[in-house]
């Protein structure tokens, strides 16, 4: 999958592939990043890339033309992609987004700075505005660099035998149920004794019991979106009428 990224800051984004999952797949060439700076598209001396609201008020906004200008300077080499703005206004990005955009191929990321970009630019070339969450951060660049570690997450390949099994048993919808390991007692808390007997079919229902509990109390809301066999509504039943109980004592 081809990414390009339009930013003022390259150097930043460029950081998403030095390591870990995203570098590996963009070393095995499943990941390809091309980032541009419409810094280099200025036309003078100063290379000036922002400029003021009409209408007034405080703050700045990305200078059109060497925005125009990076985003035609892309679309020569990827015709095709999509160009998505990431921006505060956008939509609330999910897993399922982001796994559409992977099946659909290859991406462009225009990342703001400043208080945003010219209205008129974004009717003529973004095809998608993007959020990754209800807060303020100073600019696109660490949402695009969200976008591409969970984009290439999704890649056919780019994860390790162990971290694809993982990934699978846990598209499910739910939170995931807590984790041990040694030592077998850390400052007087022990693991669950479910754990430590090696009975694979009562540690499968203890930690599915787990995840179901603890999307219950944390996440009702994605609870509210999966709909639950008899057996699993028998499992949370059971954590619930466990919880009340070493509640009221
Ligand atoms: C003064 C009003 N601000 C809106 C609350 C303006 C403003 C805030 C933050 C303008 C630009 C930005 C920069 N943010 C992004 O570019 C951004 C973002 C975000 O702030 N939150 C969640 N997702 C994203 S994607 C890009």
């Amino acid at each position: 999958m081809r990414v390009d990224v339009i930013t003022l800051f390259p150097e930043l984004v460029e950081q998403v592939i030095a390591c870990g999952v995203v570098g590996r797949a963009a070393e095995q060439k499943l990941l390809e990043l091309h980032c541009w700076n419409p810094r280099d598209f200025t036309r003078d001396r100063h290379r000036t890339v922002d400029d003021r609201p009409y209408g007034g008020g405080p703050g700045m906004l990305m200078k059109v033309q060497p925005l125009q200008d990076a985003i035609s300077a892309v679309r020569q080499q990827n015709r095709d992609a999509r160009l998505v703005y990431l921006s505060p206004q956008g939509e609330l990005l999910t897993q399922e987004r982001l796994a559409q955009q992977v099946r659909l191929g290859s991406v462009i990321f225009l990342c703001g700075r400043y208080e945003g970009i010219d209205e008129r630019l974004i009717q003529r070339e973004v095809d998608e505005e993007w959020s990754i969450g209800d807060y303020v951060i100073s600019g696109g660049e660490l949402a695009a660099m969200v976008c591409i570690d969970a984009m290439t997450r999704l890649i056919p390949g780019a994860l390790g035998h162990d971290e694809s099994a993982l990934q699978d048993s846990f598209s499910d919808g739910l939170l995931d149920y807590p984790h041990y390991t040694r030592p077998e007692e850390y400052r007087g808390d022990r693991v669950p004794e479910v754990l430590m007997n090696g009975n694979h079919r009562d540690i499968e229902n203890w930690r599915e019991q787990q995840a179901l509990g603890r999307t219950w109390q944390r996440r009702p809301d994605l609870l509210e979106r999966i709909r639950l066999d008899a057996r699993q509504q028998g499992l949370l039943d059971e954590y619930i009428a466990e919880f009340e109980r070493t509640r009221k004592r």
